[in-house]
């Protein structure tokens, strides 16, 4: 056991030179300093932008400290690191993010006032870090941010896209996609490391040791340059600074002297300019897997980047490097970063000189891979001929990986050729595929799917095989969490003081089992009156973000009713605007005086279609059509409005969670992995309208029945469905048939453009069986209606959820890793006063 310094070990720096001031005369020379010295202004000439970048770099300055603090503090203890491989990020921003964490919002409010800018402002003129598409992206950022906050030594490595995920407008009902270009201004959330770069080759061939004939060299011309770039990551109420390790790509060769003398400058750099084009851009697929080699070949400068840099840092320590899994647990999140795998192991055996059973019994006990999604469509396969053209040495090793894995399994298992063709990490089709969910589930000693139901799920379908033959114990459950951090005190001020009156102080940030002292305020009359109060300014502040955002006028006295997440057309927005479009279809049939009597009702929409995705952009097409529609509809005024809201983020998504009354997460049985935003939307006291599906089930046994409204198949019917539904015409009811008649009739414009949407379900075999579910999702909507017209029931509902919610905090998801997968402690820095 590594001795603990203190703050008097001699060897250990101190610190205390530089403690984190809360003195506002400080704060503001040192904004004035950034305004002058960094980006030459003066106090007298500057504007929001400008207020925005100074006082963020001093920020900053205050994050580099512990930052440094924190990293020489593990280093010296030699504490055991997680490393999570993503491909994705969604940080969102940053800078309210660490006003909060370090505490000092009110004291920046204060000098910025003091020059004339209101904080919020400020706020709103910082981008979001959009390097993910959605759910798998965004739980990387909550998971660095409870590393970060419950002191566990971690960093997140990915990748530094030049253009994050596309900006979406709407033009004329449709998506179009412009590029995000959010790098244009200076982002103080980076630090460049040019110290920090490694090369990493492509092509190339392999040549036999001379020495060995069983060994390899791999040797190419074409080698590209990662460089580092470190985000630093705020803990809240700790010392501690987590790390997001970001590697953007350039070209090594840098100059062509040749071209250079010859007076062809523009041509000299020509690499250069090749080399950005592979960390230049986010592929915008949510659940679906392109198979572009461009891709191939950012998902290995990533890998091969990250596994140089983390043997760098092992090398530091002088251990054998059968130490590696004492010292470092790498999380693969999904098969994105699954080279890492072949990468450690050609390191090992080619660089390094162990033989194959030494590094691969290091390998497999560092690994660990989380599974997202079953969906076909998303698996990741990569074809043989690819690989090697791309990766010759990485071929040869996946395929000497395959076949130790299939000597065993056919020891364990003899003359079951059809187990081995099942499993194989190659799959015999023409051409030949790597399947990289089989090689992610080998190369690892642990495995999880996203929630309980989806965790079985793996187990009975991909992996059932895998189970047989490695065993149960290595198939276990993480279900998904967020940060209670951004999601409720940083974009739910008023309901987050209300949680600090209740706990008696902000304890609950950190610590959400302490909500549950929510449960005796139940009956106070004041106290529920304050909590509809918080929820109403924020349904009223959402309002104000629809009209700057849409134009759209609409009551923040009316029933919310949100569904917010990527376009797809297992999540079944299609469903929901065919429910809409019944809605105003028996709206219609009332006279004006029954007509003001009904609910009235927001349904907003918003999330971004993948560029490819012909199907999901119609189905964007659909909703706003039917939204101009029914918005101009003189008869139907507030009691129906129809909103998209254009392109959702980590931003947008702060703005909305917080003012919904109902959300739904309507997805057909079995296919959301888990869902994050349903936590996001109970912890902000809405509650859920969805199917019995992902962490919604878990939701529901935490927050009780009466505080969900389940509708819908379940997941062990859905293949029955699915068969019966191939070879009979789907029988939709009269609601849905009626939405059908009215698109047919060209109520929402040309039917032909949406017909190939109706085709899906009535000559497409109804996938994801939209026929079966909508009886039972209608009712559940009324079900839902009658549950809000009895305002004080509605009220009890929303508080007993939120009180119920800690297990979806991300800090126990992080935790549960750490101890049953990671084997890692929390390493709080030593308290120096910063
Ligand atoms: C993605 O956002 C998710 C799964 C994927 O395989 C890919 Br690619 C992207 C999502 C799931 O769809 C959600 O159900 C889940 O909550 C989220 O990952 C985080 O686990």
């Amino acid at each position: 056991q590594p001795k603990t310094p203190t703050r008097d070990d001699g060897e250990f720096r101190d610190y205390s030179h530089s403690e984190i001031s809360r003195d506002v005369a400080t704060i503001k020379n040192s904004v004035v300093m950034h305004l002058t010295a960094t980006f030459l202004r003066t106090p007298a000439n500057i504007d929001s932008g400008q207020a925005y970048l100074a006082s963020a770099f001093s920020v900053r300055d205050r994050l580099l400290q512990r930052w440094n603090l924190t990293n020489e503090y593990h280093d010296k203890i030699g504490a055991k690191r997680v490393y999570y491989m993503s491909l994705e990020f969604l940080i969102g921003r940053t800078f309210d993010n660490a006003l909060l964490a370090l505490g000092l919002r009110e004291e920046y409010s204060k000098v910025l006032g003091d020059v004339g800018f209101c904080l919020e402002d400020i706020i709103d003129e910082e981008r979001d870090a959009a390097l993910g598409n959605g759910g798998l992206g965004r739980l990387a950022a909550c998971y660095v941010d409870s590393m970060a906050c419950s002191n566990y030594p971690g960093w997140g490595y990915g990748l530094r896209y030049k253009y994050g995920m596309f900006q979406q407008q709407i033009l004329n009902g449709y998506q179009v996609e412009a590029p995000d270009c959010w790098l244009d201004s200076p982002n103080p959330w980076e630090f460049p490391r040019p110290d920090v770069t490694y090369p990493v080759k492509f092509y190339g061939h392999l040549v036999r040791d001379p020495q060995s004939e069983h060994r390899f060299k791999w040797e190419s011309n074409v080698v590209y340059d990662a460089m580092a770039f470190d985000v630093p990551v705020p803990g809240y109420g700790t010392t501690n600074v987590g790390n997001i390790r970001l590697w953007s790509c350039k070209t090594n060769t840098l100059f062509d002297l040749n071209k250079f003398n010859s007076g062809d400058y523009q041509g000299a750099t020509g690499g250069q300019v090749a080399a950005q084009i592979l960390t230049d851009v986010l592929y915008p697929n949510d659940n679906t897997s392109e198979g572009k080699e461009l891709r191939l070949r950012q998902e290995y400068l990533f890998c091969s980047a990250t596994m140089q840099d983390i043997l760098a840092r092992f090398r530091k320590t002088n251990r054998p490097l059968s130490d590696l899994p004492d010292m470092a647990a790498i999380q693969l999140n999904d098969t994105h970063p699954t080279l890492a795998v072949p990468e450690l192991l050609r390191i090992l055996i080619d660089d390094e000189g162990l033989s194959w059973d030494e590094a691969w019994e290091i390998t497999t006990r560092t690994f660990a891979f989380t599974n997202h999604t079953i969906l076909p469509e998303a698996m990741e396969k990569w074809p043989v001929p690819m690989l090697d053209k791309i990766l010759p040495r990485h071929m040869g090793i996946i395929y000497d990986i395959n076949l130790f894995f299939l000597q065993t399994v056919e020891k364990q298992f003899p003359g079951d050729r059809e187990l081995l063709r099942k499993i194989s990490i190659i799959e015999e089709s023409n051409p030949q595929q790597v399947r990289m969910a089989f090689l992610a589930c080998v190369g690892s000693h642990k495995v999880n799917g996203v929630a309980a139901i989806h965790s079985d799920i793996i187990k009975q379908t991909i992996f059932k095989d895998f189970v047989r033959i490695q065993g149960e114990a290595k198939f276990i459950n993480k279900t998904n969490g967020v940060s209670p951090r951004r999601w409720m005190n940083e974009c739910n001020p008023d309901m987050s003081a209300l949680l600090t009156e209740v706990v008696g102080d902000r304890s609950w940030v950190n610590d959400l089992t302490k909500l549950n002292q929510l449960e005796d305020r139940i009956s106070d009359a004041g106290f529920r009156e304050r909590w509809w109060a918080a929820k109403q300014k924020n349904k009223e502040r959402l309002a104000e973000y629809i009209l700057t955002t849409t134009g759209i006028k609409v009551s923040a006295h009316a029933l919310f009713d949100v569904q917010v997440k990527r376009i797809h057309e297992y999540k079944r927005q299609l469903m929901n605007i065919f429910s809409v479009i019944y809605r105003y279809y028996q709206l219609k049939q009332m006279s004006p005086e029954q007509r003001e009597q009904e609910l009235h009702r927001v349904v907003i929409f918003a999330g971004k279609a993948a560029s490819g995705y012909w199907v999901a952009k119609q189905v964007i097409k659909l909703i706003n059509s039917v939204a101009e529609v029914i918005n101009a509809d003189d008869e139907i005024g507030d009691v129906l409005k129809v909103v998209f809201i254009p392109d959702y983020s980590v931003t947008a998504a702060e703005y909305i969670i917080p003012a919904s009354d109902i959300s739904q997460h309507i997805s057909t049985a079995g296919t959301e992995a888990s869902g994050t935003s349903n936590m996001k939307f109970v912890l902000n006291g809405g509650i859920i309208l969805g199917t019995v599906d992902g962490a919604n089930i878990e939701i529901g046994e935490e927050v009780g029945e009466e505080q969900i409204f389940f509708f819908g198949c379940l997941a062990h019917e859905v293949e029955d469905f699915r068969h019966y539904l191939r070879f009979n015409q789907p029988k939709p009811d009269a609601a849905l048939q009626t939405a059908f008649d009215m698109i047919q009739r060209n109520t929402f414009g040309d039917a032909q453009l949406f017909q190939p949407l109706i085709d899906a379900i009535m000559r497409g075999g109804d996938v994801y069986l939209l026929s079966v579910d909508f009886p039972s999702y209608i009712q559940a909507h009324k079900a839902v209606e009658e549950a809000y017209r009895n305002h004080d029931e509605w009220v009890t509902k929303s508080i007993l959820s939120v009180a119920r919610m800690s297990k979806f905090s991300s800090d126990r998801s992080i935790q549960e890793y750490a101890e049953e997968v990671w084997n890692i402690e929390p390493q709080p820095v030593l308290n120096c006063g910063l």
